[in-house]
C-alpha cells in the first residue's frame, strides 16, 4: 500500500484544488470524530482522505467500471452523485492498492449510507457533511447533533439530505431511503 504522502500525490493528481482541500478537511474531521469516540483513527483518516477520489472521473469511466465489476445495472440510471462513492471505491482499490474492506466500504457508503452502517461508515458519512468548509443551511444543526452523538448526526444528515433532494426534484437512490428507514424513528 502507498504511504500517506503518496496518497496525497495521487489524490491531488485526480482532483481540482478545491476538492482536494475538501478531502484534507474530511480526513482531519474523520480523525477527530474517531478520536472522540474511541474508533480507529487511522482507518477514519484514510477513508476520509480518499472518499471523493473518483469524483472527477468521466461518466464513461464509471459505466465501464460498473460493467467490469458486474455491479447492479440499476446504477446506470443514476449519475456522478451516486457513482463517485458506490463505484468510486473500486478506483481506490485498483489504482491506490488499498484492499482494506472496512475503508473501501466506508468510501462506498459515504453518499448514500447503508441500513447497517458500521461506526467507520458513519464517521466518514458525517465528516464529509460537517467538515469546516461546509456552509450550507442546516450544517449547524448537523454539527450540534454530532456534539450529542454520531448517530444523531447521521439522522439529521439523512433527514436534511432527503428533504433537499425532494425540493430539487432529483431522483433518490433506494439505499438512501433504506438508510433513512432504518433510523430509530417510526
Ligand atoms: O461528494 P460531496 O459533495 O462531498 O458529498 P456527497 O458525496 O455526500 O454528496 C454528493 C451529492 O449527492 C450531494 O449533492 C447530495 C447528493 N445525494 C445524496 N444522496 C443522493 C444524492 N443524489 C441523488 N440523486 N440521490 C441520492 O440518493
Ligand atoms: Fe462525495
Ligand atoms: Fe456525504
Ligand atoms: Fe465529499
Amino acid at each position: 500500500p502507498m504511504f500517506h504522502e503518496e496518497l496525497l500525490t495521487a489524490l491531488s493528481a485526480h482532483l481540482s484544488d478545491y476538492r482536494y482541500q475538501h478531502c484534507l478537511r474530511v480526513e482531519k474531521q474523520a480523525m477527530r470524530i474517531a478520536q472522540e469516540i474511541g474508533a480507529d483513527v487511522t482507518r477514519a483518516g484514510i477513508a476520509g482522505l480518499l472518499h471523493d477520489y473518483a469524483k472527477e472521473r468521466t461518466d464513461e469511466a464509471f459505466r465501464v467500471m460498473i460493467t467490469a465489476q458486474h455491479l447492479d445495472a440499476e446504477l446506470l440510471n443514476y449519475g456522478n452523485a451516486i457513482w463517485h462513492g458506490v463505484v468510486g471505491r473500486y478506483f481506490v482499490e485498483q489504482e491506490l492498492g488499498i484492499h482494506d474492506a472496512a475503508i473501501l466500504q466506508a468510501i462506498g457508503r459515504h453518499t448514500v449510507g447503508d441500513p447497517h452502517m458500521t461506526t467507520l461508515d458513519k464517521i466518514v458519512f458525517v465528516a464529509d457533511y460537517v467538515e469546516p468548509g461546509r456552509h450550507f443551511p442546516g450544517v449547524e444543526a448537523a454539527r450540534e447533533a454530532l456534539a450529542n452523538s454520531l448517530d444523531q448526526a447521521v439522522a439529521v444528515e439523512l433527514q436534511q439530505t432527503i428533504s433537499h433532494l425532494v425540493e430539487r426534484h432529483v431522483k433518490i437512490y433506494p439505499t438512501t431511503f433504506a438508510t433513512y428507514n432504518e433510523l430509530g424513528t417510526n
